[in-house]
């Protein structure tokens, strides 16, 4: 008889994609946790619903937006910044879900990255169409943390480019459950979401949800 060393393993625990140094892709790491993320999602937005932020040079992203823990990323006409109160409502951000710090904590431990300990998590919305273009993450102030991703729903490409702003970025497809963390020497790459192909998920329709998990002050 054959003996598959593998079977008894699940997919996340050896499916992982190094992108380069310190930016890890943890694959389907968050399936089992779908549906808990979903349902603490929807709990979220009843209080601090998706929104579409404008950008410093006035434009309308297309990527719709909402946050929770102590402290939540903004941006208006006056800049980009993190903030302990949602513009929209005046009140704190919902508090960060017991199963959000779990599924994070763990996968940047998985990764490679101890005492992993965010507090904020920055919750994007697509919908076909909508995209994200090439950025830096660099509004957190505590650059030595990771942030972690968590993919939900529709598939997205992905970019992962350089430190310059003019490296060439490779494309990566994230699909739902998908967990990526991204650190050390990668935690300043560009990156960016292309435009969001149509389709329909049995848990969210035609849409897709991404969860970033942050150290900010
Ligand atoms: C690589 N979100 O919210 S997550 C963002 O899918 C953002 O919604 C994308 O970029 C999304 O800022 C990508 C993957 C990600 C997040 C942070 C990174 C990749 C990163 C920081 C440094 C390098
Ligand atoms: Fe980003």
């Amino acid at each position: 008889m054959q003996l598959d060393l593998f079977e008894n393993l699940s997919p996340s625990a050896n499916d992982r994609e190094i992108l380069a140094e310190g930016a890890t892709v943890l694959r389907g790491r968050a399936l089992d946790k779908a549906h808990e993320l979903i349902e603490a999602i929807g709990q979220i937005t009843t209080k601090a619903p998706f929104r579409h932020l404008i950008t410093p040079g006035g434009y309308r992203m297309s990527v719709a937006m909402t946050n929770c823990g102590q402290t939540g990323w903004v941006s208006d006409q006056r800049g980009y910044r993190y903030q302990a109160t949602d513009p929209h409502t005046g009140q704190a951000w919902p508090a960060m879900p017991e199963c959000f710090t779990q599924v994070a904590i763990a996968a940047a431990e998985a990764a490679g990255y101890r005492d992993f300990h965010p507090v904020a998590c920055l919750i994007n919305r697509y919908v076909p169409g909508a995209r994200l273009s090439l950025h830096q993450d660099k509004d957190e102030g505590d650059l030595s943390c990771p942030i972690v991703s968590v993919s939900l729903g529709l598939p997205a490409v992905f970019q992962f480019g350089g430190l310059q702003r003019t490296d060439t970025p490779r494309k990566y497809l994230l699909q739902h459950g998908d967990v990526a963390v991204w650190g050390g020497p990668s935690r300043l790459c560009y990156h960016g979401v292309l435009p969001l192909k149509d389709g329909q998920h049995p848990l969210l329709g035609r849409q897709r949800l991404n969860l970033t998990f942050r150290v900010a002050r």
